[in-house]
């Protein structure tokens, strides 16, 4: 408190509150201090006095994480770093392409302050009103436009953090190339603080979209929407923005606890594509390829039904019911996550082995597996059985995602394609990343956090520290 002022100090039950539960409320910590530093040379404060103390410090943005990544442990005996008061926007570049942000930036802000220059920011999640900058970085997230410009790391340009002990790294660059030795700046991307803070980014900026279609299909299998996404990749020139596949459970959801959210189509379907085409020129010609490959996709047996968006109300209609299916499934209960990801072509294929495999475990669960399906990511989910036993169900909890994560495994997919690994899937990782692999990323984090405490507890499986 004497070293950052009494102000960016909260210590009471009622201030420390907002920071002890995770998103998903699978955690509950515990902590006598939460600091909320005005300044970079103020987080360099905090981390140096942690680093003498020996006291862990757990980086906190906008808590919308599914993986426990920014909650204390219970023992109450780590402080929480949060980055909300370091949320300006330092400099846009209209010229340069680049915005520099802090790392308590909601993303919705970037997004902002990019269109105000009239460039555009492309990371969209459906938490972007909330999350923010530092925690997307820091998980590396993904969202609704990574098949066309990339996850967060794709998009960070240079970035300001502060290592254990409060040395800074000042790789504030906005350079496009720069090959000077190691990346430093992809190791603290998706470190989940376990590296160190982020603290501020330099970020990539794009030509506004000019010309927008948003399409929404019903298909007959997700065989089918993969067919057509190769297709409506090439006939427009790689236009594709978005491609997220939605089973028919998941619009029901939507439109039974969703205000507003109603069925864009007449009649039911099995599966459903909700794309997006965006071309940062006006293109009249963009609407008529995307008809015409539609068409033809008809003709030949890949698609039911079509809807095309007519105006930006219905274009955010649509959205709409796509960002409100979590919370929306949240509201049917209970429900087994598992974020994964398989290579694009293989995704099919996938998805009738783990449905099998899951369904033979618990045959009344509920399917709900949507996502991210033009980047491979699947939000392969599973809710409790409607009227069922919701403890009954969640006793098969261990044995689902085993059978998930070892068909992912057999597909050399990825056990955390876009949340993170956090507190939640610590051991999933030590099962499933390679030896050498995890070998490595310990040794980095001896080197980078020889004592311990940068996020003790999450990402890596336990870590004892160097000397014992
Ligand atoms: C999404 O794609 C988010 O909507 C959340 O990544 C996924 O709730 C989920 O499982
Ligand atoms: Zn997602």
């Amino acid at each position: 408190q004497r070293a950052i002022g009494r102000a960016a100090c909260f210590t009471t039950p009622a201030e420390v509150e907002p920071f002890l539960v995770d998103f998903r409320s699978l955690y509950r910590g515990a902590t006598p201090l939460v600091a909320c530093p005005g300044s970079t040379a103020d987080v360099a404060v905090v981390l140096g006095i942690c680093d003498e103390l020996g006291v862990g410090v757990v980086p906190h943005g906008g808590n919308t994480g599914y993986c426990g990544g920014a909650t204390p442990s219970e023992r109450g005996d780590e402080i929480v770093l949060s980055l909300k008061r370091m949320n300006r926007v330092r400099e846009v570049d209209a010229d340069n392409f680049s915005i520099t942000v802090e790392a308590g930036c909601l993303l919705a802000d970037v997004q902002q302050a990019a269109e105000a220059a009239d460039r555009y920011f492309p990371l969209s999640l459906g938490s972007e009103g909330s999350c923010q900058v530092g925690g997307n970085l820091s998980t590396n997230a993904g969202g609704l436009n990574a098949i066309r410009y990339g996850v967060a790391r794709d998009l960070v340009l240079g970035i300001e953090a502060v290592l254990a002990g409060g040395r800074i790294i000042d790789g504030l660059t906005s350079l496009r190339k720069d090959n000077t030795g190691y990346d430093l700046r992809h190791l603290l991307i998706g470190a989940e603080g376990t590296l160190g803070v982020i603290t501020a980014a330099s970020l990539e900026l794009f030509p506004r979209p000019r010309t927008v279609e948003t399409a929404y299909l019903a298909v007959p299998d997700p065989a089918a929407a993969v067919q057509l996404l190769g297709r409506l990749r090439i006939a427009t020139g790689d236009a594709l923005t978005s491609f997220e596949l939605l089973p028919r459970i998941a619009v029901e959801f939507a439109v039974r606890h969703i205000p507003g959210v109603s069925d864009p189509l007449q009649r039911p379907y099995e599966w459903y594509v909700l794309c997006e085409l965006a071309v940062p020129r006006d293109d009249p010609t963009l609407r008529g390829t995307l008809e015409a490959t539609l068409g033809q996709a008809m003709a030949q047996g890949l698609l039911h039904d079509a809807v095309l968006a007519e105006s930006l109300a219905q274009r955010e209609a649509l959205w709409k019911l796509r960002e409100s299916v979590p919370e929306a499934q949240r509201a049917e209960g209970a429900s087994i996550k598992h974020d994964v990801s398989v290579p694009v072509a293989a995704l099919p294929g996938f998805m009738v082995q783990a449905s099998a495999a899951v369904l033979a475990i618990a045959p009344t669960g509920r399917l709900v597996t949507y996502g991210h399906v033009g980047d491979g990511n699947l939000h392969f989910n599973v809710s409790e059985p409607l009227g069922g036993d919701r403890a009954a169900f969640m006793a098969h909890e261990h044995a689902i995602q085993a059978a998930v994560y070892e068909l992912v495994h057999r597909f050399r997919g990825s056990i955390s394609a876009e949340h993170g690994i956090g507190r939640l899937k610590r051991a999933d990782l030590a099962r499933y990343k390679g030896h050498v692999d995890l070998e490595v990323m310990r040794a980095i984090k001896r080197a980078l956090d020889p004592k311990g405490i940068m996020n003790p507890g999450k990402v890596l499986p336990d870590l004892p520290a160097a000397d014992g």
